[in-house]
């Protein structure tokens, strides 16, 4: 038999593809969309990409250490998204949804404290090799109808929300079957993501009049556009550099308007949690209802491009420290950072930023941050006299018989995601507050599923390669 009649007679119908595979490919055609959509975004990844090839060629430590950590083949690959629902039924289905890609919903953020009325959580892979494979991820967060104030607006956003069905219904079957019969083959993968992105896309006819879109503008910025719409358009993609300051300030030369400040943490020689900037938000054109059938025209802003820079992920230790010295830095400022102190705010923000150590010895020996650890070539001269416990890691690492790699953030900060809504819906909407408490029990009853606890998932990693090493080592 030659190897055409071998391939000819391979029936794949009854063999499943990796939720990885259909991850990557759900996450290259919305790429190529959202290019489409926003060409703009085209162009930040042109610049992200260009930065990025001139960081690994210049530095030899930081390509050694992506590579060590796996992170080197992702690196191109990786973006996140994020997108805003309006009903528990579109939370609890999209989780059913991004299941069928392997992504899970990985922490809790309450964005209602910073002004945003939402609550959110990540979907994203679990397991290290498969965010490896795939690292897309999406911000997903839910209105909170129970913050808004107005009566009668609010019966009348529940109710065009009741009216809505976000997904089509090759997509739902799609679903279904996937549940129950444990995958999804080549075929079926293929028109799942087809239809699934069919969620994620733009609609520049809105659902509602313009009288109704002023009223749910009245409320908030970010109402209007989830309650206006027919699904909730993916807002914004985000590719992964090496250096954002060299893309914050490579922007305007490529005609991005950048956003004023870069969020989180302050440049550092170690990087740390995650820094984010974006370009503003696109002024669109939509056309609204109207009773003559005819449509009025008008306008919104909602979508934009965003670039993130990560760093090592901190202990619980390591984010408090995080947390007092950034909430410190906005109490001088007096809040979140405006165009006329940005500069003063990142100068403030480096000075009190110089407590925090910025080598990875110390981020490790003081427990700030989390590691992979790694054996080295030593351990075969090792006495084997003892067996060896975790007491024993840090003179092993004094050693040299261990080495640490730092393990990379991979999931958001509740000030910076304010941070990135406010400069993208505009400076009115954040400044106001929302009362009230953050209701994680109600967005897991909406979700259908209790979300991963972030800091869990990173100590597990880090005690995972801890163990492989001592294990190497007894052996
Ligand atoms: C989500 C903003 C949060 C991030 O990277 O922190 C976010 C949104 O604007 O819907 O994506
Ligand atoms: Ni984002």
């Amino acid at each position: 038999m030659s190897s055409k009649d071998t391939v000819k007679n391979l029936d794949t119908s009854n063999v499943f593809v990796s939720p990885e595979y259909i991850r990557n490919r759900f996450s290259t055609i919305m790429s190529e969309m959202y290019k489409n959509e926003v060409p703009l975004y085209g162009k930040l990844l042109d610049l992200v990409h260009d930065i990025n090839k001139d960081v690994l060629s210049k530095s030899t430590e930081i390509k050694e250490q992506l590579a060590h950590t796996g992170e080197i083949t992702r690196l191109n690959m990786e973006r996140h998204g994020a997108i805003r629902l309006g009903k528990p039924y579109e939370l609890f289905t999209m989780r059913r949804l991004f299941k069928v890609m392997g992504m899970y919903p990985v922490g809790y953020y309450d964005l209602a404290t910073a002004g945003v009325p939402v609550h959110s959580t990540a979907f994203r892979a679990i397991e290290n090799t498969a965010l490896n494979q795939a690292p897309f991820r999406v911000f997903t967060s839910l209105l909170r109808l129970d913050l808004i104030d107005d009566d009668i607006l609010r019966t009348n956003v529940e109710t065009i929300l009741e009216n809505r069905q976000i997904f089509t219904e090759k997509a739902l079957e799609l679903i279904n079957k996937s549940e129950k019969e444990g995958g999804l083959n080549k075929e079926d993968a293929e028109s799942f993501v087809q239809e699934a992105l069919e969620t994620f896309r733009w609609h520049d006819t809105a659902t509602v009049d313009y009288e109704m879109y002023e009223a749910l503008l009245g409320q908030h910025r970010l109402i209007a556009d989830v309650v206006a719409f027919k699904g909730p358009h993916i807002n914004h993609l985000t590719p992964r550099t090496l250096d954002i300051d060299k893309v914050q300030s490579g922007m305007e030369a490529r005609n991005i308007p950048p956003k004023d400040n870069i969020e989180g943490p302050p440049a550092r020689k170690c990087p740390i949690l995650l820094r984010q900037t974006s370009f503003k938000a696109l002024t669109e054109n939509v056309t609204f209802k109207d009773n003559l059938g005819k449509g009025k025209m008008g306008e919104h802003k909602a979508r934009f491009g965003e670039i993130e820079q990560r760093g090592v992920a901190l202990t619980q230790k390591g984010l408090d420290l995080y947390n007092e010295l950034l909430g410190k830095t906005r109490k001088a400022i007096g809040g979140s950072p405006t165009t006329e102190n940005a500069s003063e705010y990142n100068q403030l923000l480096t000075e009190n930023f110089k407590v925090f150590p910025d080598n990875y010895q110390e981020l490790q020996s003081k427990e700030l941050a989390y590691f992979h650890y790694f054996t080295t070539n030593k351990v075969k001269n090792i006495s084997k006299d003892k067996v060896y416990t975790k007491a024993d890691v840090n003179q092993l690492l004094e050693n040299d018989c261990l080495t640490i790699e730092p393990m990379v953030y991979e999931d958001f900060l509740p000030v910076s995601a304010a941070g990135i809504f406010a400069s993208n819906l505009g400076t009115d909407d954040a400044k106001r507050e929302y009362e009230g408490t953050s209701n994680q029990s109600l967005f897991e009853k909406d979700l259908g599923k209790p979300v991963y606890n972030l800091m869990k998932w990173y100590e597990d990693m880090q005690e995972e390669t801890i163990q492989k090493c001592l294990s190497q080592i007894n052996t």
